[in-house]
């Protein structure tokens, strides 16, 4: 199991927003560790923080930026997707151009306008604000997003390249030049409640239906007075930012 970043908001967990029913997944999470299933911890811009945890493995628990596998021949990149956050499209271009590093040095550019903004005193670029700003701005975003992680995993000789952090399920074939990439998005479980499935060779995206799951029974715990009320921003194109919206970034 592949867990594609922002799976523990680490701002929410500074106000000590942690639910019964959150626990209760990690638990099930644990549970299937313990039993064998190796699972694999992609950061993102949410927990960021545990990027300087990157590289550990713990018997079948282990935490990377990114990941690159081999399934029945395909050469596939997942990875969280944050790293378009402050990066234009053009300069993306540019980086994919230099091959191998490409990623690496994206990961660097992001940071070092970040911290260009920081010290500016200007907030960090980030998809959420895009959103905020308006629905067409962020259709587009979402198509330059699915375009500029195609690209570069064409430029690198993938097969299939995987992100999150757009919130936008997605399974298609990306074409550029005589290239062409199988690009995937699992989507999010705060609206629409999906992720990706890959059995005996295909790709398919999961939707949670809760008739065909029973539910378990949430133990309440004692959570802190103040919990943060969850201001729902929906809009046509069903994109969810429950958390992101709240964040500072
Ligand atoms: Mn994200």
């Amino acid at each position: 199991m592949v867990l594609n970043g922002d799976i523990v908001d680490i701002w929410q967990f500074k106000k000590r927003y942690f639910p019964a029913s959150h626990m209760q997944v990690i638990k099930e999470i644990f549970g299937m560790i313990a039993k064998g299933t190796q699972v694999v911890y992609i950061t993102g811009n949410h927990d960021e923080s545990l990027r300087r945890y990157s590289g550990i493995q713990l018997g079948n628990f282990q935490m990377v930026d990114k990941l690159v596998i081999e399934l029945d021949g395909k050469k596939t990149w997942i990875f969280h997707g944050d790293v378009f956050d402050a990066t234009t499209k053009g300069s993306a271009k540019m980086i994919a151009k230099l091959g191998g590093h490409g990623y690496d040095l994206l990961i660097l550019v992001n940071r070092a306008i970040n911290w260009v903004l920081k010290t500016m005193g200007r907030e960090k670029m980030s998809f959420s604000k895009k959103v905020k700003n308006g629905v067409k701005k962020a259709v587009a975003w979402i198509g330059d997003f699915e375009q500029t992680a195609a690209e570069l995993a064409i430029g690198k000789g993938y097969d299939t390249v995987i992100c999150g952090h757009i919130h936008q399920p997605q399974i298609r074939t990306i074409a550029k030049g005589s290239g062409s990439v199988n690009y995937l998005n699992s989507g999010d479980w705060i609206e629409n409640l999906t992720s990706l499935e890959y059995n005996e060779g295909y790709w398919s995206i999961h939707s949670f239906n809760e008739k065909e799951h029973v539910v378990p029974e949430v133990v309440h715990m004692r959570t802190s007075n103040k919990i943060p009320m969850l201001n729902v921003l929906t809009d046509e194109v069903a994109l969810f930012f429950n958390s992101i919206a709240s964040a500072t970034h």
